[in-house]
């Protein structure tokens, strides 16, 4: 920890004088500089705010870099005049990882933090340590900093790195390395970023992908970020999808006898730890409570990151017989998973949500048979609901849920990225929580066996995916069946000369449209707002993914008709009032079926198919997956993994995401392509005989 009473016991112990000094709380970093530099304290001659970042190379060692704050410099360049190969600034959980620290509470003091003094490059500019007065740093709070004079500062370093040389930051960035872009140009940048919010996007889906994502998310308010990372708010515009999602897939499975219930979200430790080989591995994931109020709690209680240790005790004490089969619950909930990966919104978050469904068999062909009923639904949300076309197939032994017998799944795929993505999960347990948990039934004999058990989930990750799939440059692209507005009509050539009493006519003809759509189920709105232009709504419900607009004009009006425009493919026409209710239905629907279509054809242009390994690692840089005939041996699918990694770029990978990322298996097809293996095929990458046709790829 780097908290103020740490970070000054660390510098008396070392002997360096130092002053906590308070001042008005100040709630972004430039106030902070401001406020400190201006308020100095009694003797102090004069005070030089600081800056600490930590630059990420793509591979590498990474550097913890202090500055004046006066000192201006670019991360890419002050990165390159440094040899750090693509540095950006890391990551928040990079920061921790390293520092053990937030990154806004990062100081150079954090360095006491880390055992391994080579896991990080310290660069200090000479002007820090040749400021003649002291240094303040900031991280304790908004209302108090660290003053320390810089010969002081120095003899901290050299104390915990032995010896130490700072650099010179301005002939580094003078020396040959590229200027860095004029602040000026960031500031109009942002400008107009706050400008455009109103107005759509600023970059393009092929150009800056992380940002166009972010930007589709936050504009179309689906998003809002959180104070806490890796957890987001999901607004109504997303949150709506989710329960389109929930009202396909919710009857579905009733049908099939799964009946909705509610499980508390906490466990006792005890109930958690108990099942070893089902947490290990997972348990670095697992949040805790451990206090409420002030007071410690006698157990710490875990917050649920699948509910098997909640519930299948549970099942053990309700199932006694046979007659007690099957017995199949769901629940919708969230769930919290810790990671310290990289988070991305819907992608991978801390907390997400999702329905996990838990059931129980007396034999195992009911279970094999359950296993691929939920599949098909999971199919069918991607394929029929979101448009999104998906692989189903089964995983490998090494990508396969541990804890289980065997996993399908159903695989999409983002063009952009050209990476997979795991879309939902359908396990057969086998008897392997039956064991564990003692959840027995009487047979017909009298006898108590092991019974059989699946367990399915489907997250709000299914949102991401969509996004990214149907998005283009002019943001968001709705699949009709899960569009909270699926035609937005809007009022037309209205002039100057447009007299109230024609106005008024036009809007009462978007609404009479309105009624007629909501009539036949079509769920419609008009944009009668009258202090924003015709073409300002057309932006706002394009960015918005609104599948349909509907122009009434006077004179589409005189003719009886509207004009349409798909948001799919810009494609307009003109549509008769009389037969609205017959015709917008059937347009939807062909939105739908189009939009699905041309996702499947991308998708299918990119699935290669290759016999021999020659072209795998070029076919997946050139973001294809690959069809593979496979062994379906672990050993072998870890030297794939490993040679398509390094092979990549010829050096080590350091993240994943790095193009030379290596590839693992995504499923192995249900639908084989034609005849399958052929007799006597050997292995794309190892000299066995070839079992399968497998699907590898880079993947989130
Ligand atoms: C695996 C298995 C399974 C029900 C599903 O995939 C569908 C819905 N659960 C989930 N899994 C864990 O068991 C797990 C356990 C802990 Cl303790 C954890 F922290 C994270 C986990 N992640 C996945």
């Amino acid at each position: 920890m780097t908290d103020l009473a740490s970070t000054t016991a660390a510098l008396a112990g070392l002997g360096l004088p130092h002053a906590v000094h308070a001042h008005a709380a100040a709630d972004s970093f430039r106030a902070w500089a401001d406020t400190v530099a201006a308020a100095r304290p009694a003797g102090v001659a004069a005070v030089a705010p600081t800056k600490t970042l930590v630059l990420a190379p793509k591979r590498g060692t990474p550097a913890l870099v202090v500055a004046l704050d006066s000192t201006e410099f670019s991360i890419g360049a002050l990165g390159k005049a440094l040899g750090l190969k693509d540095a950006r600034a890391a990551s928040d959980d990079a920061v921790r990882a390293l520092l053990r620290v937030d990154k806004l509470d990062a100081t150079p003091f954090a360095l006491a933090n880390v055992a391994d003094k080579s896991a990080v490059t310290v660069v200090v500019d000479r002007n820090v340590i040749e400021f003649n007065g002291h240094l303040a740093f900031r991280a304790f709070g908004a209302d108090k900093s660290l003053l320390v004079e810089a010969s002081h500062f120095k003899a901290f370093l050299d104390a915990q790195l032995g010896s130490f040389e700072p650099k010179d930051f301005a002939a580094l960035l003078a020396g040959g390395a590229a200027p860095a872009p004029a602040p000026a140009a960031k500031a109009k940048k942002e400008a107009s970023d706050e400008k455009e919010v109103l107005i759509g996007l600023t970059v393009k889906k092929n150009e800056d992908f992380p940002t166009w994502y972010s930007q589709v998310l936050l504009r179309t308010e689906m998003l809002e970020y959180y104070d806490i990372s890796g957890c987001y708010i999901i607004r109504p515009w997303a949150y709506n999808i989710w329960k389109r999602i929930q009202q396909f897939f919710g009857p579905e499975i009733e049908e099939l006898g799964v009946e909705d219930c509610y499980f508390p979200m906490f466990i006792p430790e005890k109930n958690l730890t108990k099942e070893k080989d089902h947490i290990e591995g997972f348990s670095p994931e697992v949040a805790w409570v451990t206090r409420a109020g002030q007071s410690d709690l006698a157990e710490p209680i875990a917050v649920r990151p699948t509910s098997e240790t909640v519930m299948y005790p549970y099942y053990a004490s309700w199932i006694r017989s046979h007659r007690d089969l099957p017995l199949r619950l769901n629940q919708w909930c969230n769930v919290v998973r810790w990671e310290f990966k990289h988070p991305q919104p819907f992608l991978r978050t801390r907390e997400f949500l999702w329905q996990e469904g838990h059931t129980a068999f007396a034999t195992k062909e009911e279970a094999d048979v359950e296993v691929r009923q939920i599949l098909e639904l999971y199919r069918r949300v991607y394929e029929e609901v979101l448009a999104v076309p998906v692989v189903p197939g089964r995983k490998s032994e090494k990508e396969k849920f541990a804890g289980g017998l065997y996993t399908t799944t159903v695989e999409g795929f983002i063009p952009t990225t050209g990476r997979a993505i795991q879309g939902a999960t359908s396990h057969c347990l086998g008897q392997n929580f039956s064991k564990m948990f003692k959840i027995l039934m009487e047979n017909d004999e009298g006898k108590r066996v092991n019974i059989w058990q699946n367990s399915w989930g489907l997250t709000t990750r299914t949102i991401g995916v969509m996004v990214m799939v149907h998005g283009d440059d002019k943001g968001l692209v709705l699949p009709p069946r899960v569009a909270s507005i699926q035609a937005i009509v809007i009022p037309v050539g209205i002039t100057a000369k447009t007299t109230e009493a024609e106005r008024n006519a036009l809007y009462a003809k978007a609404e009479e449209i309105v009624a007629t759509l909501k009539k036949t189920g079509v769920r419609a709105k008009s944009d009668n707002r009258d202090n924003y232009s015709p073409g300002y709504k057309y932006n706002h419900w394009e960015l918005r993914g609104v599948p349909l607009r509907l122009e009434v004009g006077p004179k589409d009006v005189a003719k009886n008709e509207t004009r349409s425009v798909r948001r799919d493919n810009g494609v307009a026409a003109q549509l008769s009032l009389a037969t609205l209710a017959e015709e917008v239905p059937a347009l939807l629907q062909r939105i739908q079926d189009d939009m699905y279509a041309k996702a499947k054809a991308e998708r299918d242009s990119r699935v290669v198919r290759l016999e021999s390994w020659d072209k795998f690692v070029e076919t997946l840089n050139n973001k294809c997956l690959v069809l593979a005939p496979w062994c379906e041996e672990v050993s072998c699918e870890e030297d794939v993994k490993e040679r398509s990694a390094n092979s990549a770029q010829g050096d080590e990978p350091v993240d994943d995401k790095a193009p030379s990322m290596g590839a693992k298996t995504l499923c192995i097809p249900f639908e084989q392509p034609a005849g399958g293996v052929k007799k006597g095929a050997k292995c794309f990458a190892c000299d066995r005989k070839a079992v399968s046709y497998t699907l590898w790829g880079r993947s989130y």
